[in-house]
């Protein structure tokens, strides 16, 4: 265990960090080694999630409310999971012009690509947001789209969730927009100049008010015109007000319910991947397969006998 990285990243090196949340990005067993070290260095920082559909100013607000904490005198670091970053580096660009006043002023900003597949996606962002608070962040803010299971996933991780909405989020937008209304503590409806903004903000409010879980806190409804910075220190002032009411107690409880739910995702996942990987290939297996679908046996059967004979099997990835 080498630990060079991590020693560099406790002493503020941010080329270190960045090197490392590629590492972790990329599946690489040697930087988990070195995430492993950094891991009892963290668990303090503020993480805040952004989260809402596309395009409805997720970067934006994302970039301008870290120069708002940063005024503040917090240390913080972005982590943005880009939609479209498969796409090439055009997308991560954007993301750079949205935040540039975040990055003058000396922001860490990370963006990661969204490889597409679950799990991974809260793998490798709980990764980068402890890279972040080793390399001594007190405030971590990770943009992601607010699309699917493994988006939401991502939220799972923090203590505070923005959900950004725009007054022109259609019919389709209504069933994401309960799922999303569950992990939000504050709503903010971006776009203020657009028609329909107080509309959608009585809407919102509703909603909000009968918030499912409750936990004694009712997500305040923020309007802001999020490209002219409007509204943005009144959502650094709902950010830090949340951070004072989870308190120690309520956060730790959280966490306690996050890791939970990390841990046993974590093992889901690597159950998986080790199971594949046995299986692939395997003549019985595939044997075993075609004789469901030849109607030989039930797929029950099938795949039971493929569980019992691939468990003997299952090996430990070798470490490099
Ligand atoms: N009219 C208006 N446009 C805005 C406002 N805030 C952001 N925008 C614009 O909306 C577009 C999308 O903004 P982004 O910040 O990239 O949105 P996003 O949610 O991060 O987008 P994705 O990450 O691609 O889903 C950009 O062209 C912004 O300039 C606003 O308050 N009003
Ligand atoms: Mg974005």
């Amino acid at each position: 265990m080498s630990g060079r990285l991590a020693q560099k990243i406790l002493e503020g090196d941010e080329k270190s960090a960045a090197r490392l949340i590629s590492l972790i990005e990329e599946g690489e067993q040697e930087g988990y080694r070195e995430l492993s070290l950094l891991y009892p260095h963290t668990g303090k920082a503020h993480v805040i999630g952004v989260t809402g559909p596309p395009g409805a100013g997720k970067s934006t607000i994302t970039g301008k409310l870290a120069v708002v904490l940063a005024k503040e005198g917090k240390k913080v670091g972005v982590v943005a999971i880009d939609p479209t970053s498969m796409q090439g580096k055009g997308a991560l660009l954007g993301d750079r012009l949205r935040m540039k006043d975040a990055e003058s002023e000396g922001i860490f900003i990370r963006s990661m690509a969204n490889r597409g597949y679950s799990g991974g996606m809260a793998r490798a962002t709980a990764g980068a947001a402890c890279v972040l608070e080793a390399l001594g962040k007190d405030t971590v803010i990770v943009e992601s789209l607010g699309a699917g299971q493994a988006e939401k996933d991502v939220f799972y991780l923090c203590d505070t969730t923005i959900i950004v909405f725009t007054p022109d989020y259609g019919d389709e937008i209504q069933l994401l927009k309960a799922g999303l209304m569950e992990i939000g503590d504050i709503v903010i409806v971006n776009k203020g100049d657009l028609p329909g903004t107080a509309e959608a903000q009585r809407e919102l409010s509703i909603c909000a008010s009968t918030r499912i879980g409750t936990d004694g806190w009712t997500p305040p409804v923020l309007v802001t015109r999020a490209d002219k910075g409007e509204g943005l220190t009144q959502a650094a002032k709902a950010i830090n007000d949340h951070w004072s009411f989870l308190g120690r107690e309520r956060r730790q409880q959280k966490r306690k319910e996050k890791t939970r739910t990390f841990v046993e995702d974590l093992v889901k996942e690597e159950m998986w991947t080790r199971f594949s990987s046995a299986v692939r290939g395997d003549k019985e297996c595939i044997r075993i397969t075609e004789d469901a679908i030849n109607r030989k046996i039930d797929p029950y059967s099938a795949a039971r006998q493929i569980i019992e004979k691939t468990l003997l099997t299952i090996k430990t990835p070798t470490e490099d």
